[in-house]
This record gives structure tokens, C-alpha cells and sequence, in this order.
């Protein structure tokens, strides 16, 4: 009896580890959705969020390899659809990794021919906070990881809290190519501590003053003139 408790008691401990590893704390998402702009695919539909579009043609501050580039190159990269202007591309030799300069609780971009070899990562310093698979990535577009170049969505990433919060992104591909624009951050701001605020006792304004001083010119004129009355 005393040996089948144990084993039942082990059998119990065992069954939550495994509960534990296969739903992690971690409900950071991904969704598919976007606002289209002509001749730029789509852009964040998520309010305040600042857009980085690469228009210029120049490799933006904060990011250091892959490409900026338009159109398609054969064999290389094919633009998103609907989109004529520059965008990012990432291939084998070139992983991108965007630095953010400080937390964010969303990132978002445009991307087409989504392929199962693109890799989405997102760390705060040396802790990876989530990835995706470019498996993972087409299954929320609801699509195939086939590189179908016809194929565009906007992808939305959101951290569920400050634990999932990321100061850098990595775009990753082992093959040719994974093909992105118009992408979106929201920096999270934390709400600064009460104790940061000293309550200072009221300090009278000028005008409020004024108002005093012709408030006791309006009461001795007044007593002035009870004297006289009476
Ligand atoms: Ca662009
Ligand atoms: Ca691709």
C-alpha cells in the first residue's frame, strides 16, 4: 500500500512538471492584420506606434545587417505585394537585428512569401523573451510556409507583460529571403513610481493675491461705509 502511494504521489509530481513545460508562463502573440497604403503594403493598425519604412533607401540607425532594397532580385528576394517602395531583406549571409534603444511591448511588420526557414527573435539584452518559426509565423496568416510571393499580411507580436517586454529584434533566414516593411514598435513606458512625487504645501499664486488684496480693499470700504451709514 505504502509503495503504490509513493508511486502515485511521484506519478502526480511528474504529471505538473510536464503541465508546467507545455504551458509556459509566456503568452506573448502573434496575430495577423494591417492597414494598407498604396504602393507600401501595409502598415500597424495599432495606434501611436512609431513606423520604421526604410523609404529612404538607407539602412535605419539601430539596425545592422540585411538589406534595403526594392523590387525583386531572382533567386535572392521578391518584394511584398502591393509594395513598390524600399523594404528590408534578410538572407542567409545577412541576419538582421534591430536594436530598439529601449523596452517595447509590440513590434509589427508588413511581410510577403513567407518562408518556413525565417526565424522572428525577441530578447531584452542577453535573455531571449519569445521566437517564432517562419512554420509558426505563416500559421498565424493563415497561410503556407511556401514563399508564395502572391502572399502578403502585416504580423502583430505583443508582449502579454513587462516580463515579455524587448529592447531587440532578430530577423533571421536560412535560405533566401525573409522579406519585410513598414515595421511598427510601441515602446512601453512604465508608470512612474508615487514616492518620485514630494507633496508641496499650496504656494498662493500672484493673481491669487491680487484677489486677496482686493478682497480686504472691498472689506474696508465696506466698513468705511457702515461707518458713514451709521
Ligand atoms: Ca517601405
Ligand atoms: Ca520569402
Amino acid at each position: 500500500m505504502l509503495r503504490n502511494n509513493r508511486q502515485n504521489g511521484l506519478s502526480v509530481v511528474i504529471a505538473t512538471a510536464a503541465l508546467f513545460i507545455a504551458t509556459p508562463a509566456s503568452a506573448f502573440s502573434v496575430t495577423a492584420g494591417g492597414t494598407a497604403v498604396y504602393e507600401q503594403g501595409l502598415v500597424s493598425s495599432v495606434p501611436d506606434v512609431v513606423t520604421m519604412d526604410f523609404n529612404s533607401g538607407l539602412m535605419p540607425a539601430g539596425y545592422t545587417g540585411g538589406l534595403v532594397v526594392t523590387g525583386n532580385s531572382v533567386g535572392n528576394w521578391a518584394s511584398p505585394p502591393g509594395d513598390k517602395s524600399h523594404y528590408l531583406v534578410v538572407g542567409p549571409a545577412s541576419p538582421a537585428v534591430i536594436s530598439l534603444g529601449s523596452l517595447a511591448s509590440y513590434f509589427g511588420y508588413y511581410g510577403g512569401s513567407p518562408d518556413s526557414y525565417n526565424l522572428l527573435e525577441f530578447w531584452n539584452g542577453a535573455t531571449e523573451v519569445a521566437s517564432f518559426t517562419g512554420v509558426q509565423l505563416a500559421a498565424a496568416a493563415s497561410t503556407s510556409p511556401n514563399g508564395d510571393q502572391r502572399f502578403g499580411a502585416y504580423w502583430n507580436f505583443t508582449a502579454a507583460d513587462s516580463d515579455e517586454w524587448f529592447d531587440t529584434v532578430k530577423m533571421i533566414s536560412t535560405q533566401p529571403a525573409f522579406e519585410t516593411d513598414n515595421h511598427a514598435v510601441l515602446f512601453a513606458v512604465e508608470e512612474l513610481p508615487l514616492q518620485t512625487f514630494s507633496v508641496l504645501s499650496p504656494v498662493p499664486e500672484p493673481q491669487t493675491y491680487a484677489m486677496m488684496l482686493a478682497g480686504l480693499g472691498l472689506m474696508g470700504f465696506m466698513a468705511h461705509r457702515r461707518r458713514k451709514i451709521s
